[in-house]
């Protein structure tokens, strides 16, 4: 293995084009990657490959994958320094997660969250690959012999048994896979749904709960405006209040005001005042960023070109690690 004083550190992480993604995925991975940028090696995957584990329109997941690229970039990630790239343009990563499937044990993926949510919430395709699908997560970062893995709260599991996996594998093997560590934010680790806050916001919610990063100025308005409140009428941040403890982490999000400067700034003027002013910022944000994203979006040529190159870069390194585990568990090379 590389000498760590010289090696710049990796980071990776992605999102599945699995819908349009919302003000959850900004808060609690995408705004996240920015400054890691400046420091790390950043890898940055559109995961189409685990996109799959629910279905999908398959022209609506084509135009998805590219639009997600698009938004990466308007989110303010540099375009030159990092790379980008679509899980299935490297086909390394199905082939390492064979393999890591392996060395999973089924008891351990049984107790996974996201399968008993999805399984519920899809209980007419509990496929496999719903329940393989922490194994291509760890496959996703062990490959790049990754560092960090900037993630929300909900995929915080899935980091826990990909060093599991890892320890496993370098446990028989030697040291093959380095072992990676979460970032999780301080705050927009968990974004709430707005009609069911003690559920996280999802993109694949159809319902009104989820603030879309592609929705319009007055959708999100109205959106939050609707937003499930608690009984009450204070600006509080209090154990149990999920609706009004969301908003609140949604409106630090965007203004950087803390909690103690939101309870100052909204004392006396109840929810209403308060859910017109979280509208408001959202609004604003994302309409920044839906208008370099507009821009992005329209030179086809630039993102197809990104992600080709992006691809290429990405097997370079993959490719590396793969044959190193492709070895070490013995299979023959000519
Ligand atoms: N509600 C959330 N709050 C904070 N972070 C969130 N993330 C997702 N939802 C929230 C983070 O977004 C990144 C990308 O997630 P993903 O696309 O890999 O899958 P997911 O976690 O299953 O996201 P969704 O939106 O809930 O997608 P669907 O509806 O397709 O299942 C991850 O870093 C995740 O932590």
């Amino acid at each position: 293995m590389e000498n760590t004083a010289e090696r710049k550190k990796i980071v990776f992480s992605g999102v599945q084009p699995s819908g349009q993604i919302t003000i959850g995925n900004y808060l609690g991975a995408l705004r996240n990657w920015v400054p890691l940028q400046k420091e790390y090696n950043c890898i940055f995957c559109v995961v189409d490959l685990h996109s799959i584990t629910v279905r999908q329109v398959p022209a609506e997941l084509r135009r998805r994958t590219r639009e997600l690229l698009a938004m990466y970039l308007a989110c303010g990630l540099d375009d030159e320094n990092n790379i980008f790239f679509v899980q299935s343009h490297v086909p390394a990563h199905a082939e390492l997660a064979w393999v890591l499937n392996c060395y999973t044990m089924f008891g351990e993926l049984s107790r996974m969250t996201q399968f008993k949510d999805k399984s519920a919430a899809h209980s007419d395709n509990v496929n496999a690959g719903l329940f393989t699908y922490p194994v291509l997560m760890a496959a996703d970062i062990l490959l790049y012999q990754t560092d960090l893995v900037p993630v929300g709260q909900d995929q915080k599991q899935h980091l826990e048994i990909t060093r599991d996996i890892a320890s496993r594998f370098n446990g028989i093997y030697g040291d093959v896979f380095r072992m990676p560590e979460p970032y999780i934010p301080q705050v927009g680790q968990k974004i709430a749904s707005l009609t069911e806050p003690e559920k996280k916001m999802s993109k694949s919610d159809t319902s009104g709960g989820s603030v879309s990063m592609f929705d319009d100025r007055d959708t999100i308005i109205r959106k939050i405006k609707r937003a499930v409140t608690d009984s009450g009428s204070e600006v509080r941040y209090a154990e149990g209040k999920h609706g009004i403890n969301n908003l609140m982490t949604i409106y630090s999000c965007f203004t950087g005001r803390n909690f103690a400067e939101i309870e100052k700034e909204f004392e006396g003027l109840g929810y209403g005042a308060f859910k017109e002013a979280v509208g408001l910022a959202v609004a604003d944000a994302v309409g920044k960023i839906q208008e370099k994203y507009n821009a992005y979006l329209a030179d086809k040529d630039f993102l197809d070109g990104l992600m080709k190159q992006g691809a290429e870069r990405a097997a370079l390194l993959a490719n590396r690690t793969l044959s190193k585990v492709y070895k070490k568990v013995g299979f023959y090379r000519p």
